[in-house]
């Protein structure tokens, strides 16, 4: 669909106005919340990405495309909620001491709410002993961590480290995701579970 190189276009640019419209315009063509999220919206995020590790971009156009992507994000929303809420499941989720990235996160609740999951979102930079306290009073089935630096991926070990040793490891399911992060780095780390998307990560979570 041409219409989402033109959604792609506008999330680089960091026209909100331009992702509103071309976002909308994608839906009145058919396209599905999940098409116009990964073929248009992370398409022109990862072309930003790409020009801000050639320094071809910097900070403040980032940031500003990364709030167009959370606009385009937010109207498609709706469309996503409208899937089966039939699986049910209490999940952690946060990204790591360190580390503000929050886009990946955000996606992976708003997948995982429109599945039937209850998210409890403890925002960005959690320190090791919010995960741990939050899963001592919660209860959650899963706990889910985010990284997006390489600086901040040994945190998601040291979350696991310390629910060793409160005793916690066992009740939980420890997922792992973000730009950085592989299957192999998840395992050791001590996760159980490593998705690419959050797509994968629901998946994985109803199925596996
Ligand atoms: Co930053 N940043 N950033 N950044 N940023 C990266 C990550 C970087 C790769 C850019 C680059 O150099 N090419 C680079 C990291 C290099 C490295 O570690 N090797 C980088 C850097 C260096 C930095 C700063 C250090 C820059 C500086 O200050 N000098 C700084 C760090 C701040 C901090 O955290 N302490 C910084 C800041 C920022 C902004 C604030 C400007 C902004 C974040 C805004 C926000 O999140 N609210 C930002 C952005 C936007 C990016 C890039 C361009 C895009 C990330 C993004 O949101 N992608 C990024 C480049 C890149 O990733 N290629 C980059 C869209 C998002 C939907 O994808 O988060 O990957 P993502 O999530 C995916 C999957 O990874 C997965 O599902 C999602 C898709 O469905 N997933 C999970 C994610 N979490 C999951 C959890 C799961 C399962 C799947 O289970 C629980």
């Amino acid at each position: 669909m041409a219409i989402l190189e033109e959604v792609a276009q506008a999330v680089e640019s960091g026209e909100e106005e331009d992702v509103k419209k071309k976002v909308q315009e994608a839906l009145d063509e058919g396209g599905t919340a999940l098409d116009i999220i990964d073929n248009g919206l992370m398409k022109g995020m990862e072309t930003v990405g790409n020009k801000f590790a050639d320094g071809e971009m910097f900070i403040p156009e980032v940031m500003i495309a990364a709030q167009a992507l959370q606009v385009g994000i937010d109207i498609v929303k709706p469309h996503l909620l409208e899937g089966q809420r039939s699986f049910t499941g209490k999940v952690i989720l946060g990204t790591v001491a360190g580390d503000i990235h929050d886009l990946g996160k955000n996606l992976v609740k708003m997948m995982l709410t429109a599945n039937g999951f209850e998210v409890i979102d403890l925002g960005v930079d959690v320190p090791v002993n919010k995960f741990v306290d939050s899963v001592k009073e919660n209860q959650p089935d899963i706990l889910g961590m985010s990284a997006l630096l390489t600086t901040t991926m040994p945190e998601m070990g040291r979350v696991v480290e310390a629910l060793k040793e409160n005793g916690l490891r066992d009740n939980v399911r420890v997922i792992v995701g973000g730009a950085p992060v592989n299957e192999e780095y998840a395992e050791k780390a001590g996760a159980d579970l490593y998705a690419e998307n959050a797509l994968e990560a629901v998946d994985l979570l109803k199925n596996k």
